[in-house]
């Protein structure tokens, strides 16, 4: 069914999730009257929290016990996740649908996955306009996840703050992640996976590897979480707050 812009601006301020999504794929599809339609919106406050990480390091599963956690202080929740390599399967990604399960049907929680099929550089307008966006809906939170380790996730990176940096106990990303820059722009580290016998090692040395890099008084903050069992989760969202608080998106 075809709706005017009009109706979808309208549907989009009261928070309405049908019109959410078609505004959604308008933006992705770049559709005839996009500019008007993002210049329409009044953009709150609204924190953009940014996921970022290797592939399999618990993103998904860590964003799936947050929400938890937030929507039981009764906020509302929208969740964009932006994947370089997955195909799409009626509209999310299969893995993550399997992941926040419990959130797909969930009133206070809005979903959307991107598949992009290798061309994240290309989206970075439009990831820009969809977080706008979500922020003009109505949302507590909008959380952006983004997979990989490179250039890319590095500017979609810092349409978030605060940026949460989610890691594993196991050697080898950290040192394309230094590369591509993603450990700059972080503001909350993550060792995820902490169930596991190497995650203190990898803590204490992560820790040491962010206290050598320490410069111009940025703040960064450490959180050990093991998402499937949410130990730590609600710390993540205590510290996430901390941020919240000193929000300032240009
Ligand atoms: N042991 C353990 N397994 C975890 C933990 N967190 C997530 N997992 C598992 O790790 C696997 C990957 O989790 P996802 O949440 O899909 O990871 P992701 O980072 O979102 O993955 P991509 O989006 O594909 O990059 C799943 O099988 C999870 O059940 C944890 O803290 N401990
Ligand atoms: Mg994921």
């Amino acid at each position: 069914m075809l709706y005017a812009i009009q109706d979808i601006m309208d549907g989009v301020k009261k928070g309405d999730f049908l019109f959410l999504s078609k505004a959604i794929s308008h933006i992705e599809n770049n559709a005839a009257g996009t500019a008007i339609f993002i210049a329409g919106l009044t953009a709150g406050k609204v924190p953009v929290v940014g996921f970022t990480g290797p592939p399999g390091a618990g993103k998904s599963t860590l964003i799936a016990s947050l929400v938890g956690e937030m929507v039981k202080e009764e906020k509302r929740v929208a969740v964009l996740s932006v994947d370089p390599s997955s195909v799409i399967h009626e509209g999310a990604l299969l893995g993550d649908r399997i992941r926040m399960r419990e959130w797909y049907l969930h009133p206070a929680v809005f979903i959307r996955s991107l598949a992009t099929r290798g061309h994240l550089g290309g989206l970075i307008k439009s990831i820009d306009q969809m977080v706008l966006l979500l922020q003009s809906a109505g949302f507590d939170y909008v959380i952006l996840e983004t997979v990989g380790v490179g250039q890319s996730e590095v500017q979609v990176a810092k349409i978030a703050y605060p940026t949460v940096l989610v890691l594993v106990p196991e050697a080898g990303d950290e040192i394309q992640m230094m590369k591509s820059g993603l450990f700059e722009v972080a503001n909350i580290y993550v060792v995820n996976k902490s169930d596991r016998p190497e995650a203190e090692k990898f803590a204490n040395h992560l820790k040491q590897s962010l206290a050598d890099r320490a410069v111009d008084n940025k703040k960064t903050s450490f959180v050990q979480t093991t998402a499937n069992t949410k130990e730590g989760v609600l710390e993540l969202l205590n510290v996430i707050k901390q941020y919240g608080q000193s929000f300032n998106h240009g």
